[in-house]
């Protein structure tokens, strides 16, 4: 599913973790960033995985966020096929409710990084918008709308609590 010129892949290990994931699409396109979703497991389709990851940066795509649960690999295994950054969302979908996949996200070894995110929907929003962040910094009219986000957002907070 891409979207208008994609330069974020949000990839995601089961078409499950959509619904959490789909608030890094909704970031990005407020900032007006063109996205490209796809399901891809580290586990069950790692041919797609290494097939996808290979013809990211030829096809546009600057920054990679990469959600999954459970024991979650996803990200880690992104980022040892890419030199791109790599944003992992850790989701709530086993019985340990996000615990084992924010670990297996954190705590990758020296030498392949992954940033971690917070567990869930604020996770992926976050990596949504981070990513937008990194592409701000050499796209200026981005970072106009990134601080407009910004302004709107404390403007929608009220002072008074009543
Ligand atoms: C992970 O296992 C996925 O990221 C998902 O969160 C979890 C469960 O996957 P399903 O069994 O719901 O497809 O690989």
């Amino acid at each position: 599913m891409a979207k208008g010129s994609a330069r974020v892949a949000i990839l995601m290990g089961s078409k499950n973790d959509w619904e959490v994931m789909k608030a890094a699409e909704q970031a990005l396109e407020e900032l007006e960033v063109g996205s490209d979703a796809r399901v891809i497991s580290a586990h069950r389709t790692p041919d797609r995985l290494v097939r996808y990851l290979a013809g990211a940066e030829e096809n546009g795509i600057e920054v990679v966020i990469a959600g999954a649960g459970a024991a979650a690999h996803l990200a880690g295994v992104c980022a040892a096929h890419t030199a791109l950054p790599v944003l992992g969302v850790p989701i709530a979908s086993s019985d340990l409710n996000g615990l084992d996949a924010l670990l297996s996200t954190v705590q990758m070894p020296g030498g392949i990084p992954v940033a971690t995110f917070a567990i869930g929907k604020a996770g992926a929003k976050n990596a949504g918008l981070f990513a937008a962040a990194i592409l701000a910094r050499s796209d200026k009219a981005l970072r106009e709308r990134l601080l407009k986000f910004r302004e709107a957002q404390a403007a929608a907070v009220p002072e008074r609590p009543y």
